[in-house]
């Protein structure tokens, strides 16, 4: 016991002489004290010249909770339809109904595609779509059970927040009983995108038609006390500040102490090609990884954090498991969102080829399924 304890104070002792920026190491101090982190440290977080001290806290923090683990699963992204009335100026996804390129699947397509890719493997489905005006509560019901009967050991992960506040208006159900009725049908998790950036100032100028921060974090909370895990997102590299990235953050935690329900944070990396802000550059490595870091010491109360190598590319992907993240996502299969703005990443990878990242970045490959619990450990 005496020598663990020394271990550990000569580690923490290595890290704090490591740091070269003494604001960073008043922020190493409250960590290795187990104090929480207040939005002004995690402001020192994110705006450190100090990189590698900065990662050698996210490293620390994510070594305590999983050792050299890193999460994946095999799941497959689906998406129903790309006809949306939002019209997000980040999003180079979306259609109009009348374009020659929007589409609908109906559930027996849905099935289909994911019947055509090796679906007794696959424990997760991802299944979003877009505010599609046309279908009604009945195509909702009807898309979970055919995906559910095309793949039946996979979770469904399905429709984010903002569709979850469309489909219960359109039907004029309460988000409970949408929940209730959708769960019934083969939901097992929420995703966690259509947060983007929790700032009005942001919403008004990249996405005013989208549901504000409170409705999606409402949403989220009614998926808790109904018991459906969910997850979390950020969208940045636009037009954000570093404070709007930590109050992002703090609502965020601030949430999850009340309800519990969301199991990992992804931060999504803007992508601005084909979409209506394409003159940004989007952010750069040092950002990207400052971001992941940040989020893992400020989201003391969110299990996971992925890094979503869609959006990261594999190498950064993989230097990113030392900045505090623990979770590859998926195989994915075929990708649609981030590619039509620009990703230069494959549409999907084999659980060989996301094995042998994690076991080349130095860690241990667990697969997981929709709730991480380990499916099987190399
Ligand atoms: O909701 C849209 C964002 C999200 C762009 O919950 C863009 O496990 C970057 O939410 N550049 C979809 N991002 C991805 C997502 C996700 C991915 C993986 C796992 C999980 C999970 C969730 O991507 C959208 C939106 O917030 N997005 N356009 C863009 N140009």
């Amino acid at each position: 016991m005496m020598t663990e304890r020394s271990n550990e104070s000569d580690k923490r002792r290595i890290a704090l002489d490591r740091i070269t920026d003494p604001a960073l190491a008043a922020v190493a101090q409250k960590f290795f004290a187990r104090e929480r982190l207040d939005e002004a440290d995690g402001l020192v977080c994110l705006e450190t010249r100090d990189l590698l001290g900065l990662g050698q806290l996210a490293y620390a923090a994510r070594i305590a909770r999983f050792g050299k683990r890193a999460f994946y699963v095999v799941n497959h992204h689906l998406n129903y339809t790309n006809i949306c009335a939002n019209a997000c100026k980040f999003c180079a996804f979306h259609r109009t109904a009348d374009s020659t390129d929007g589409y609908l699947l109906s559930p027996g397509e849905a099935a289909s595609r994911i019947s055509a890719s090796a679906p007794m493997e696959l424990k997760e489905v991802h299944l979003v779509g877009a505010i599609n005006p046309e279908p009604d509560f009945s195509y909702f019901v009807d898309l979970l059970a055919a995906v559910k009967k095309a793949a039946p050991r996979a979770e469904l992960k399905a429709f984010t927040a903002v569709e979850i506040d469309h489909i219960a208006r359109r039907a004029g159900l309460s988000w409970e009983e949408c929940l209730t009725t959708l769960r019934a049908a083969g939901l097992s998790a929420l995703p966690g995108g259509g947060a983007e950036v929790f700032s009005e100032r942001v919403r008004q100028m990249l996405f005013p038609s989208k549901i504000s921060a409170e409705t999606w974090l409402a949403v989220h909370a009614t998926a808790h006390r109904l018991g459906i895990g969910t997850n979390a997102t950020l969208l940045f590299g636009h037009l954000e500040t570093p404070t709007e990235t930590i109050k992002h953050f703090a609502r965020l935690r601030a949430q999850q102490d009340q309800t519990r329900g969301f199991r990992a944070f992804i931060p999504l990396v803007f992508h601005p090609r084909n979409t209506e802000m394409a003159h940004l550059p989007g952010p750069t490595g040092v950002e990207i990884l400052k971001v992941i870091a940040t989020a893992r010491l400020m989201l003391d109360n969110i299990p996971h954090i992925k890094a979503y190598w869609i959006m990261l590319g594999l190498k950064l992907a993989q230097t990113a498991l030392h900045f505090g993240a623990d979770d590859l996502e998926g195989t994915i299969v075929h990708e649609k969102i981030t590619h039509e703005a620009g990703a230069t990443t494959s549409v999907g990878l084999s659980r060989k080829d996301l094995e042998e990242l994690i076991v080349d970045a130095g860690f241990q490959p667990v697969e997981r399924d929709t709730f991480h619990q380990t499916v099987a450990a190399l």
